[in-house]
C-alpha cells in the first residue's frame, strides 16, 4: 500500500474490526503536543531502530524526542463508522466537472512524463492522473500534519495498529537518510502518507522512482516523480496494459436476488467467469478472455436499484493502492471521465 488514503483503508478496517481504538491510548502521552522524548517505550524503540539500521542512536532519540503526540490523529483513526458511505454519497466530489477539468489540465501540463510512464510501465495516463486526482486533487492537498508526529502518535499511542506504524516510522527515518531530508520537516496526511501520490514511507522506499532525472525521488514538488512512482506501483502490482477494470454485468432473470446476496459489503469473492456464468451472471459487453478469477461489485445508485459490475484484474490492482471498493471505483470512473473529456489526441 502506498498510500494512503490510509484514511479510507483504516476506516474500512475499523468497520471490519469494530471501533476498538477509541480511548485505547497507550502509555504516558496524553496532552496535545506532549513530546515523546522521555517515554521508556519510545527510547527503547529508538535504540532498536538504531541497532537495526545503523542510524546514529542519539540522532534517532533526538528526532523521536521532538515528535509530538497529536490526539486529533488518534480520533481520526478511531472514528467508528456507523454508516459506511454508499457509492452515490461517496463518489460525487471525485467525479465533479471541476475535478475532471483540473485533471485534463494536469494531464496536458504533464503529458511528457505521463507518456513516458505509459511507455515504460504500461499504465495509461488517465489512470495515473485519476489516482493523484482522488488522492490529493492533483497535488493541491497533500496533508498538513508533520509526518513524524503522525507516525509517532500512531506508533506509540494507537495500539491497534502500532506494529504497522512502528514499521512505517522506521521506514520514514531510513527514507529521510536516503533522500537527504530532516525527518522533522515533511508534512503529510494524518496517517503519514506523503506527497502528490500519498505514499506511505515503506512504499516510498520500495516503489517511488526518480522520473525527471535529477537523482532524487521527490514526491512533493513537481509531478514527474509522482507520475513515474504511481505507474511503477501499479505495474509492480501486476497492472495489465490495455485492459479495463470494470465491465457491466448482466444478470439472468430470476437470479438477481441470489446474486446480490453474495455481495456482502458490496464485493463478492473472486471466481472464474465461467463459474459466474453458471450462476446467471455474464458481462453485458463482449470481453477479452480473462484468465484470472473476477469478482462482482455492487454500487448503490441514488435513484435506481444498485448496479452490478464485473471487477476485472485491474480493479484489484487499484485496490492495492487502497482497499476500498468505492475508492477503486472512483479512480476508474474518474479515469474514464478524463479520457472522454480529453478526447483523442
Ligand atoms: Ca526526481
Amino acid at each position: 500500500m502506498p498510500a494512503a488514503s490510509v484514511l479510507l483503508r483504516v476506516a474500512f478496517a475499523c468497520l471490519a474490526g469494530a471501533a476498538t481504538a477509541a480511548g485505547a491510548q497507550g502509555g504516558g502521552a496524553a496532552r496535545e503536543g506532549t513530546r515523546y522524548g522521555t517515554r521508556a517505550d519510545v527510547v527503547a524503540f529508538a535504540r532498536e531502530v538504531a541497532a537495526d539500521t545503523g542510524l546514529d542512536r542519539e540522532r534517532v532519540e533526538r528526532w523521536l524526542a521532538a515528535a509530538r503526540f497529536q490526539p486529533r490523529i488518534v480520533e481520526l483513526m478511531s472514528r467508528p463508522i456507523v454508516d459506511p458511505p454508499r457509492w452515490f454519497e461517496y463518489s460525487p466530489p471525485f467525479l465533479s466537472a471541476e475535478r475532471v477539468a483540473a485533471g485534463v489540465a494536469w494531464w496536458k501540463a504533464n503529458e511528457d512524463a505521463l507518456d513516458r510512464a505509459q511507455a515504460r510501465f504500461g499504465v495509461p495516463p488517465e489512470v495515473v492522473v485519476a489516482i493523484v486526482g482522488v488522492e490529493t486533487y492533483y497535488g493541491r492537498a497533500t496533508g498538513s500534519h508533520r509526518v513524524i508526529d503522525a507516525l509517532a502518535t500512531l506508533a506509540f499511542d494507537y495500539p491497534r495498529r502500532a506494529p504497522f506504524f512502528r514499521g512505517e516510522l522506521k521506514e520514514f527515518l531510513l527514507l529521510a537518510r536516503e533522500q537527504g531530508f530532516s525527518p522533522l520537516s515533511p508534512r503529510g496526511s494524518f496517517a503519514g502518507a506523503m506527497g502528490v501520490p500519498q505514499f506511505m514511507p515503506g512504499s516510498y522506499r520500495r516503489y517511488a522512482v526518480d522520473f525527471d532525472g535529477d537523482a532524487r525521488v521527490d514526491l512533493w514538488t513537481g509531478a514527474a516523480d509522482a507520475i513515474g512512482s504511481v505507474a511503477n506501483y501499479l505495474a509492480r502490482h501486476d497492472w495489465r496494459p490495455g485492459e479495463s477494470a470494470l465491465a457491466p454485468a448482466r444478470i439472468a432473470a430470476g437470479t438477481r436476488e441470489s446474486v446480490v446476496r453474495r455481495l456482502d459489503g458490496g464485493m463478492s469473492e473472486r471466481r472464474p467467469l465461467d463459474a459466474w456464468a453458471a450462476d446467471g451472471v455474464e458481462p453485458a459487453l463482449a470481453l477479452e478472455p480473462v484468465d484470472e478469477p473476477v469478482g462482482l461489485l455492487l454500487l448503490e445508485e441514488a435513484a435506481d436499484e444498485a448496479s452490478v459490475w464485473i471487477a476485472l484484474p485491474n480493479f484489484y490492482v487499484i485496490t492495492r493502492y487502497n482497499r476500498s471498493r468505492l475508492y477503486a471505483t472512483a479512480v476508474w470512473r474518474l479515469a474514464e471521465a478524463l479520457r472522454d473529456a480529453r478526447g483523442s489526441p
